[in-house]
């Protein structure tokens, strides 16, 4: 499998930890965001991917999967050896309402594209890392509220941690301060010791300038 990927990218580090955690090895392909305008707009990356975003998969058989939730959930059907989600259905939920949380009402509104129109619309960096900090606290509180008191997100490793170990970069990356957010922080210092989560680390990755 080619994982077309970018070190510090969010939604490329979820799939990773995915990856990782279920012991596929992949091809890793790096997009970089930055150089020469963002290799992830060129033709070459948009034939891949037309929204021109990272990360994408294309799988042993040649299929392309873009957006980093339908490409964990190729993985877990696909690789059901080590399940993201647990048996109770419930608790499948619990997992992906912190996955929704994170993928749908925090990180797309500190995404690149969306910082930049910010930008554009003659906002300076103060005011850029105010509106991060606003929604990466405000999604924190609410995850904050709805994990539990032990081990990982809800104790076992899962989708939850997945998508809530590469916010927390995000945030350190935009210093947003994470006191108020002890058991999110708790979650964080386990997953760190993790091989998984140590092998998907954005520090871990070939593309990462020195
Ligand atoms: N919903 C998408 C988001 C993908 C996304 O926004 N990726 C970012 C990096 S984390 C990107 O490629 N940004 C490029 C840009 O905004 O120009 C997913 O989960 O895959």
């Amino acid at each position: 499998m080619d994982l077309y990927t970018y070190y510090r990218s969010t939604s490329s580090y979820r799939v990773r930890i995915a990856l990782a955690l279920k012991g596929l090895e992949i091809n890793a392909v790096p997009i970089n965001l930055i150089r020469e305008g963002g290799e992830h707009r060129k033709p070459d990356y948009l034939a891949i991917n037309p929204q021109g975003r990272v990360p994408a998969l294309r799988t042993d058989a040649g299929d392309v999967i873009i957006q980093s939730m339908a490409i964990i959930e190729y993985l877990e059907e696909r690789y059901p050896s080590f399940p993201l989600l647990p048996d109770d259905l419930p608790a499948r939920a619990r997992h992906r309402a912190v996955a929704a949380l994170i993928g749908c009402d925090i990180h797309p509104l500190h995404n690149v594209a969306v910082l930049n129109r910010l930008r554009g619309l003659g906002h300076d960096e103060g005011d850029v890392a105010a509106w991060i900090g606003h929604w990466i606290r405000e999604g924190f509180n609410a995850v904050e509220a709805w994990i539990g008191d032990q081990g990982f997100c809800f104790g076992d490793v899962g989708l939850a941690d997945v998508y809530l170990l590469p916010q927390l970069y995000a945030a350190r990356r935009f210093n947003v301060v994470l006191d108020a957010f002890p058991r999110i922080l708790r979650v964080e210092a386990l997953a760190l010791q993790h091989p998984a989560f140590k092998t998907a680390h954005p520090d871990a990755q070939a593309d990462k300038p020195e």
